[in-house]
């Protein structure tokens, strides 16, 4: 090729890859000429808002031929689903009601903009969960708990008369992957939100959200009652309490009919709650059970709750629910970690999940990365999650999947339900890290259909958000496929958990300590690194937290020679001799998973830096740079990690590995200036 050439070919790719902001997320259908509207109809029967909207996305993005939406009442089985069907005249979207009609749309424009072939189509979708729900921890001051996507979408001064036109884009968003329901505030929450003058501005919200089918709930302060109006006591069981919740569930439902409900954090981490008062959890969420019930209202109760006893942390949500089984009114779901400690790269699932028989469950994933490197590192969780949902209870025998559990399919439910904390924030790209809109996209997808595979997940995003062609799929969906075990391997391998530094959780602390702080926050409480190895305990020569599982996972976890080796340190405290399944000691194949993870990351680099003629230059850049930032963060919690339990191994590093480049003593200086608040 002449110079000239080169030249022209690189202009031309400059040019097909302008820059972008990665706000449009994987919404990036183009708007159809007039000559391509013409040819084609697009036929509604209803006058309905949500119908309209349907119509419209396909009016401006639909290429192909005649569409028909139908809403037919009878078809009750499709619950909020649809049909897509083809024949001669053109394309029907058939559901029971409206909304299906604009999920079914959103399908048909993800099959196009994946270049899928739309000349024969059958399709049923039927959603798994009933309430697909994101959590915010959003804060009424603006901030997010646990937030890496810069300052809350909500701005509470300027509502409810000024609206950003970023709530209708979030529930646009929202509504092509099906999610339904939004808690807007913090579990921690303030008791303001339900004064009336926040009221009416979650009014303005909910108003924009009911016309893609999402429904509003609130985070409540248990003391609501005592703090707003001064009431004695927020005790369950006193009578003025009872009718000050109901009075102030009606004034929410006369100003929003479809109000979904309340999230309840209660008697953990310091929030108030029954226990307060000598009532249990459920007495608490009988209470607002109640005043809810009339409107169809729920009550998402979680069961993370833990307390710095003797007992192992891992053990708590068990031993305080279990005996409350079936006392929880029907509109009561009890909302479970998928982990029994905190939302760790890796933990097995919460026995919680098939012990409870007469209780609904549901799964609370994060999909926020407060111990996955925030939103600098690429961490595509939809392995995560599923891992989680496909993992066998055994409670009903073998095949009662945490999936089976939780959607009704073994245990029938008022309503089933699945909740991810959200990772969106003001960020332009809504989710500081490109790559984290995938994980945002993963959850709505799963919540709707569990079966999907992560792969499938991967391809349809990247396809949608980047581009198609092949040469950049196949790289990318391996590292996308591949990034979660990586960061697993480089922070946590082999079944450890919370060696993070204190309180912010970016970063290695394992040697972290402070004094008279509580036991339960400490990395040493997880790690017990000793002379004789590494690991916690949970045998049943342990804290026995094993037997909280059904049969034969409590034999399985239980054993150290069948426990699955990446929930080892997990279960048991190993020593620093014990031969793995590989021939590795155990302290051979901890150097080992942290150097594979550094070098996973140092791949993906190259990868990346290898795909540049596919990707516009601005998210080119932005990953690249997030990349750079996880290629040390992984080799600081190598180093950090390996020399601080190389003091009780006694052992060298294999040496065919790389060598650290940092000392101790220049790591355990590190403080970061964060807090936990964005
Ligand atoms: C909202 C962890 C987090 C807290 C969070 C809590 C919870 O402890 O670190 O920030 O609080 O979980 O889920 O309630």
């Amino acid at each position: 090729m002449n110079k000239m050439v080169i030249c022209c070919a690189f202009l031309m790719v400059s040019f097909l890859v302008s820059a972008e902001d990665g706000s449009k997320l994987w919404l990036r259908g183009k708007a159809v000429s007039a000559e391509v509207a013409a040819k084609r109809q697009i036929v509604i029967h209803s006058e309905s808002i949500v119908v309209g909207l349907a119509s419209k996305e396909l009016e401006q993005y639909w290429a192909g031929s005649s569409v028909e939406l139908i809403v037919d009442k009878k078809l009750k089985k499709l619950k909020d689903g649809y049909t897509i069907s083809s024949s001669g005249r053109g394309l029907t979207i058939c559901a029971g009601e409206e909304i299906g009609l604009l999920y079914g749309a959103y399908h048909l424009l993800r099959l196009q903009q994946e270049g899928k072939d739309l000349q024969r189509i059958a399709i049923e979708e039927i959603p798994d969960y009933d309430v697909r729900m994101l959590n915010h921890w959003d804060n009424l001051d603006g901030s997010i708990e646990r937030g890496y996507a810069g300052q809350s979408l909500w701005k509470w001064e300027d509502l409810p008369r000024t609206i950003s036109p970023r709530y209708a884009q979030y529930a646009r968003a929202n509504a092509s992957i099906g999610i339904n329901a939004t808690v807007l505030n913090n579990v921690n929450a303030s008791p303001q939100i339900l004064h009336s003058d926040y009221l009416v501005k979650v009014k303005a919200l909910a108003d924009i959200f009911r016309k893609y089918g999402i429904r509003v709930y609130l985070s409540i302060n248990f003391s609501s009652p005592k703090i707003l109006d001064g009431l004695e006591n927020s005790d369950p069981s006193n009578k003025e309490v009872q009718r000050w919740w109901k009075s102030k569930v009606k004034e929410i439902y006369t100003l929003i009919p479809d109000f979904g409900g309340f999230l309840v954090k209660a008697n953990s981490e310091g929030q108030p709650g029954p226990q307060d008062y000598g009532r249990t959890h459920a007495d608490g969420a009988n209470m607002l059970a109640d005043a809810l019930k009339p409107y169809n209202g729920l009550v998402m109760w979680r069961a993370f709750v833990y307390s710095p006893t003797k007992e192992d942390r891992a053990k708590q949500a068990y031993l305080e629910f279990m005996p409350l089984d079936g006392q929880f009114r029907d509109n009561v779901i009890i909302q479970i970690k998928n982990g029994p400690v905190d939302f760790q790269p890796r933990e097995p699932f919460t026995p919680l999940f098939g012990a409870m028989r007469q209780t609904a469950g549901m799964v609370e994933f994060q999909i926020t990365q407060e111990y996955l490197g925030f939103s600098n590192h690429l961490v595509y969780l939809a392995p995560l999650f599923k891992e989680t949902l496909d993992s066998d209870t055994y409670a009903d025998g073998s095949g009662s999947t945490v999936a089976k559990i939780t959607d009704g399919t073994l245990r029938p439910a008022y309503k089933t339900a699945i909740a991810g904390v959200a990772n969106i924030g003001e960020d332009e790209n809504w989710t500081g890290h490109h790559f984290a809109q995938a994980n945002w996209y993963a959850f709505g997808r799963l919540a709707w259909n569990h079966a999907l595979s992560s792969e499938q997940i991967a391809e349809e995003w990247l396809k949608q958000t980047f581009t198609d062609e092949q040469q950049f799929l196949k790289p990318m969906i391996h590292m996308m496929m591949t990034s979660r075990e990586a960061a697993v391997n480089y922070m946590m391998p082999l079944g450890l958990h919370h060696i993070f530094a204190f309180d912010h959780h970016y970063g290695p602390e394992p040697w972290g300590d402070r004094q008279g702080g509580r036991p339960d926050w400490m990395p040493w409480y997880y790690h017990n690194a000793n002379s004789a190895g590494l690991g916690f305990d949970r045998s049943a020569t342990g804290s026995n937290a094993v037997s909280q599982y059904f049969p034969p996972l409590d034999r399985i976890y239980g054993d150290l020679e069948t426990c699955p080796e990446n929930l080892l340190l997990w279960f048991h405290q190993v020593p620093w001799s014990h031969k793995m399944k590989n021939g590795h000691t155990m302290w051979e194949e901890l150097c080992y998973k942290y150097d594979e993870g550094v070098q996973q990351v140092r791949q993906f680099q190259k990868v990346w830096d290898g795909l540049e003629s596919h990707v516009d230059s601005q998210r080119f850049a932005a990953v690249q740079s997030k990349l750079r930032i996880q290629a040390q963060d992984a080799i600081w919690w190598k180093d950090a990690c390996l020399l601080y339990f190389q003091t009780f191994s006694k052992q060298p590093i294999p040496y065919d590995i790389e060598r650290p480049i940092h000392e101790l003593e220049d790591l355990k200086k590190i403080k970061l200036n964060m807090s936990y608040h964005n």
